[in-house]
């Protein structure tokens, strides 16, 4: 049977310090994204770029917080469209876009999957946690925020009401090597499985990577995928505002993919932070559209590309 995906834009960089993240979604299209899922025999459905109207600015306590307004909206909208999304397609992408906005992709995944009775599991490919709540962000750059809020780990009053938290031991965190203090102690406190790169470089990607996805499967769980694209090695993506050395190569980030699309249990994927403005020629852009394939479907050799057709 032919497996669906619905597509969706979240043009939002408001959640950053560093503008264009707002042209993330052009780029991926322009670098063939529609064509490549489609051509591993996939059913997409592109519903274009979301958008939010004019926010009257909201103030916070912590006075380093900017562009919370815009950020609440976003989640908001997100939150909702998600959801159907995740109703309606096998598989829905989310297109970056800034990070704040897997606040409401999870929100909604996560009601989505409260709605079918299935736990939800994550995993986060990304240099950095994302773990400050409103009142430990010491940037005020709400791409640091959203797993703490999708978690319900401190003060988010600011933001949309959460329906479903997920449970921190439902989380998996791959490529981490950027921590902040206040992200630390959560990490300890909830004992959020992290694999940082000094991981990596020991185990690999594989071995936790299985063992996670055997979790998702004995718990009959959905699985949203949270790709950062600085999760990558600059040197290979270099179009992210918040590049940190030492981060996964080619392979790793292939493998990673190829090894999901093999086990069959992802349901929801963000590809986030893509900033054109800082790329050559599209090859970061190129380069997570080839990560999606691999996780769509397309291996090296032909003959091994499994068909969903
Ligand atoms: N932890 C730092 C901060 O809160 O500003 C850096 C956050 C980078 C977040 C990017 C999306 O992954
Ligand atoms: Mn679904
Ligand atoms: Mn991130
Ligand atoms: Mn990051």
């Amino acid at each position: 049977m032919t497996r669906s995906s619905i597509i969706l834009g979240a043009p939002i960089q408001s959640g950053t310090h560093q503008p264009g993240c707002v042209m993330g979604p052009a780029s991926l299209r322009t670098a063939g994204l529609i064509a490549s899922l489609t051509a591993l025999g996939w059913r997409i459905e592109d519903q274009g770029d979301l958008s939010i109207g004019p926010q009257a600015a909201v103030a916070h306590a912590n006075p380093a917080v900017h562009h919370l307004a815009e950020t609440r909206a976003w989640i908001a909208l997100l939150a909702a469209r998600a959801e159907a999304a995740a109703a309606q397609s096998d598989l829905p992408v989310f297109l970056g876009g800034d990070h704040s906005m897997s606040a409401g992709t999870m929100a909604g995944v996560a009601a989505h999957a409260a709605r079918l009775g299935r736990p939800l599991f994550v995993l986060w490919l990304d240099a950095h946690p994302d773990l400050h709540s409103l009142d430990t962000t010491e940037s005020g750059n709400l791409h640091g925020t959203p797993v703490a809020y999708a978690c319900g780990l401190g003060d988010f009053a600011a933001y949309p009401p959460l329906a479903h938290a997920i449970d921190p031991s439902r989380l998996c965190m791959m490529g981490i090597r950027s921590v902040d203090p206040a992200e630390h102690r959560r990490i300890l406190e909830h004992g959020i499985e992290v694999h940082d790169m000094r991981a990596i470089d020991e185990t690999g990607v594989v071995a936790p990577l299985r063992a996670f996805i055997d979790r998702v499967k004995a718990a009959n769980g959905l699985l949203h995928v949270s790709f950062d694209v600085d999760f990558l090695d600059p040197g290979i993506a270099p179009a992210v505002g918040t590049t940190v050395p030492g981060g996964a190569t080619f392979r790793e980030a292939h493998l990673i993919m190829e090894y999901l699309c093999d086990a069959g249990v992802v349901t929801s994927l963000d590809l986030v932070e893509l900033n054109p403005f800082l790329d050559e020629r599209g090859r970061t852009a190129s380069l997570i559209c080839d990560l999606a394939a691999s996780l769509f479907g397309r291996r090296v050799l032909d003959r091994q590309t499994r068909s969903f057709a």
